[in-house]
């Protein structure tokens, strides 16, 4: 037991007229809704990375939080495990999600950080023994260190694609001894500054080559999770090849992967591509590639990737309104890529952010169920789409150009304009909210 926690409370479920702080107003594990237990609808994930290794530095300014298990040694880093799952703890969460370089101290070869890795993963596997979060995914950092400056698969340089081979293939090993569900590759800096120095070709073929061996590698260790594949436009690099959930299909289709690998897909990472997060989801359901969420959002004015505490319930129905319709996560689950504020400095900061984040989630979720449950919104679409249900419509979606076309004379077709009904439809949206 560390003390980093004292004086605060596990948080439970008092109902949305409680004053208390430490208390959820709409997260309730056990409430059952559309069939299912709120928990497991949600899958919630803390990101060992923004609550436990971020320092507080932004563009202009370096650490502000003084966490007691700062420091590179192993020790500290065990300080951080037991932290982190009193933590886990606190907020009855049942998951967490890392990145090797969170969790072990860098060491000054590949074999020492592997070590690292190895004894600290072992540290975690006990402790999830006796605690009852698990793992949703792991990942590797392989954009932190300068060795990754200018890539990792797609480095100019073989001798980094291989540190980067050895390294996921250590981190999905550590995945698999963790049970963890699911394994994610954010390529950060899978990308370009300049295409004055880039060729984009050999690039983007080497990120397809590696993905291949890494599906490969899957199999072989009989790993049953999921790969998925975090689309971001850019932030670190100008550039990125995994802009958004469309791009990165269209790279799953180029290198026959599209049936092996799915999306991780991002708020704010969809906010800089252009996108809403909904929109995301539901590309991504309809393509078949939906996997998992990080449910963290931008400043809308800074434009950066602000890695934010989700805190309006009403923009996130949309987002679990989509989620609902395409089935809800299978191995996915709601991880919170979130930190707070380089000024929120105390250890209740770092369980309030998340108790607001789930509190969040769930009245959206709630609010997204009835809506899908009430049916209203579904019976607008089916009424609207109802014309390709007709024999005539699929023997033409059959046929050629050219019967498509005699049709118009043949039956005299003046296609009349209905509404579309979008201020009705919000109308019936905020009903529900
Ligand atoms: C960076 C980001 C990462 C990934 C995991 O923008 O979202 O934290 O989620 O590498
Ligand atoms: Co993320």
């Amino acid at each position: 037991m560390t003390d980093y926690f004292r004086g605060i409370p596990a948080i439970a479920y008092e109902g949305p007229n409680s004053t208390n702080e430490f208390a959820f107003r709409h997260y309730n594990p056990d409430e059952v809704i559309l069939g299912k237990r709120m928990e497991d609808h949600l899958r919630f994930a803390v990101a060992y990375w923004h609550s436990f290794a971020y320092q507080g530095g932004d563009p202009f300014g370096g650490q502000t939080f003084e966490r007691p298990w700062f420091g590179e040694t192993m020790a500290l880093a065990r300080q951080k495990a037991d932290v982190a799952f009193e933590m886990f703890d606190i907020l009855n969460v049942p998951f967490y999600c890392f990145h090797d370089a969170d969790m072990r101290p860098e060491g000054k070869t590949f074999a020492e950080s592997k070590r690292n890795l190895d004894e600290i993963v072992d540290y975690l596997a006990d402790k999830q023994t006796r605690h009852k979060a698990r793992l949703l995914w792991g990942t590797s950092n392989l954009f932190s260190h300068r060795r990754w400056m200018s890539g990792a698969a797609t480095n100019p340089d073989p001798d980094v694609y291989a540190y980067a081979a050895a390294t996921v293939k250590a981190n999905l090993d550590a995945t698999v001894k963790l049970g963890g569900q699911n394994y994610v590759l954010w390529g950060g800096r899978e990308g370009y500054e300049t295409l004055l120095n880039t060729d984009l070709a050999i690039e983007r073929s080497n990120a397809g080559r590696f993905l291949t061996q890494v599906v490969e590698y899957k199999h072989k260790i009989g790993f049953k999770g999921a790969i998925l594949i975090e689309p971001k436009p850019q932030e670190p690099s100008k550039h990125q090849y995994d802009y958004d959930v469309s791009t990165v299909y269209g790279f799953l289709k180029d290198f026959g992967l599209e049936k092996e690998v799915q999306v991780n897909i991002e708020q704010g990472h969809a906010i800089l591509a252009g996108h809403s997060f909904e929109h995301e989801i539901a590309t991504a359901a309809a393509l078949g590639i939906f996997g998992s969420i990080d449910m963290n959002r931008n400043d809308y004015q800074s434009g950066w990737d602000t890695d934010q505490f989700p805190n309006n319930h009403v923009e996130k129905a949309v987002a679990f309104y989509e989620i609902l319709r395409a089935g809800g996560y299978t191995t996915g689950g709601t991880n919170f890529d979130a930190k707070v504020r380089r000024q929120s400095l105390d250890p209740a900061d770092l369980i309030l952010s998340h108790v607001g984040g789930m509190d969040t989630c769930a009245r959206a979720l709630k609010s997204a169920a009835a809506l899908l449950n009430s049916g209203e919104l579904e019976a607008h679409r089916a009424e609207r789409y109802a014309g390709w249900a007709a024999p005539v419509a699929k023997a033409m979606l059959a046929g050629s150009l050219e019967q498509a076309a005699a049709r118009v004379t043949a039956e005299g077709i003046e296609p009349q304009p209905k509404s579309g009904k979008q201020e009705r439809l919000e109308n019936l949206w905020n009903r529900f909210v």
